[in-house]
């Protein structure tokens, strides 16, 4: 309205055609402080909004629109139709229920993936080149599950797995250092949450590795007891929860930089849930988390780490335990 008094039209080009698009789905705790996060940085041209709940989805779409005027140009849709999400380039997925206090993430299992056969047909069908970004709890089994009923290659099914609990690790690590969590090395691998893997061997500090000057770092008889670290990321999210509710700032900071390695295509290296078979000896047709090369195309390479034959043990066991999960959800 009134905009052919501004301006005239020199070409009858569409103009609003999706560039650096991202779609995400759930608009609650998390897919907000991801949505945030992705504005503030000014990494999409188009963030679209998806969520069941129209009132909420249209509070939180104007909210995030008012403060425009001192981002960088972002477009901001929302709609309970999938058809505003046509044409993303990644589909973030935060959709579902969390965890209750005290609650597993394994416990959310079966709800969740009622709510991801409604989604994932929806997201493939308007955006059928994207990658899919998968969030929501347990993340390894809802990552599998939509790399299943997307039919998308899996380099493009991404769950954003133990990279949480990886940069939480290596907060921990910088707090006791007092040096950088950017200089703080570490790799949390496997499933995300209570069985997930520390992998001490690997741990390193701007190159010297920790087992160099505490040989003992991870194991049960080390006087120095680094493991503890290990058990604070795995308890986080629970005393979180217990004293917040939920998280947010920090899986919506995750989002967006995986968001940026995939726009920017940086091949960046995060513990990212991907299918695990064939890696460490795992023969189980699972997603679980690797140090996984992220880029324009999704995963393509994941890192030949070298792990004690303890770590590798216990990865197997994690793929054993949540293929039986697998095994008993209803497709
Ligand atoms: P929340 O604040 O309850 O938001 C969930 C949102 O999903 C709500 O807005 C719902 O309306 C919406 N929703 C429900 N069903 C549908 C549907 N069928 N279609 C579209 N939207 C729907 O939860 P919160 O944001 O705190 O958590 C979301 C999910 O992320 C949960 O499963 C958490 O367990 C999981 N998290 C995963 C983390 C990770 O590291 N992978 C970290 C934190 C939370």
């Amino acid at each position: 309205e009134g905009s052919h008094r501004l301006m005239r039209a020199v070409s009858d080009v569409e103009v609003n055609e999706p560039h650096a698009k991202i779609t995400i789905v759930g608009v609650g705790q998390v897919g907000m402080a991801a949505a945030f996060s992705i504005t503030t940085q000014g990494l999409a041209s188009e963030l679209a909004l998806v969520d069941v709940v129209a009132d909420k989805l249209k509070g939180e779409m104007m909210d995030l629109q008012h403060g425009l005027a001192f981002l960088k140009p972002t477009r901001i849709r929302a709609d309970t139709d999938y058809a505003i999400s046509k044409g993303s380039v990644i589909c973030v997925v935060t959709a579902g229920v969390r965890q209750k206090e005290g609650e597993s993430r394994r416990n959310l299992v079966q709800r969740n993936v009622e709510i991801f056969k409604k989604i994932i047909p929806q997201l493939v069908k308007y955006s059928p080149n994207t990658i899919l970004l998968i969030v929501s709890n347990p993340v390894d089994i809802l990552a599998y599950v939509a790399w299943k009923i997307s039919g998308l290659p899996k380099h493009r099914v991404i769950g954003s797995g133990t990279m949480l609990d990886s940069s939480r690790m290596r907060f921990l690590l910088s707090e006791r250092f007092q040096i950088a969590p950017q200089n703080c090395h570490g790799y949390i691998l496997g499933e995300h949450g209570d069985s997930s893997v520390a992998v001490w061997s690997g741990v390193n500090v701007a190159g010297t590795h920790l087992k160099d000057i505490c040989p003992k770092a991870g194991e049960k008889d080390d006087p120095e007891n680094w493991e503890q670290i290990h058990q604070d990321v795995i308890n986080s999210a629970y005393e979180i929860i217990r004293l917040k509710g939920y998280t947010s700032w920090a899986i919506g900071t995750m989002v967006a930089s995986l968001c940026s390695a995939i726009l920017r295509n940086q091949r960046l290296v995060y513990a990212l849930s991907t299918l695990a078979t064939g890696f460490h000896g795992i023969d189980q047709e699972v997603y679980l988390s690797l140090p996984c090369v992220i880029g324009e195309h999704g995963i393509t390479h994941i890192l030949n780490q070298n792990i004690t034959d303890a770590e590798k043990e216990k990865l197997c066991q994690g793929a054993n335990d949540l293929r039986s999960i697998i095994d008993g959800i209803k497709f």
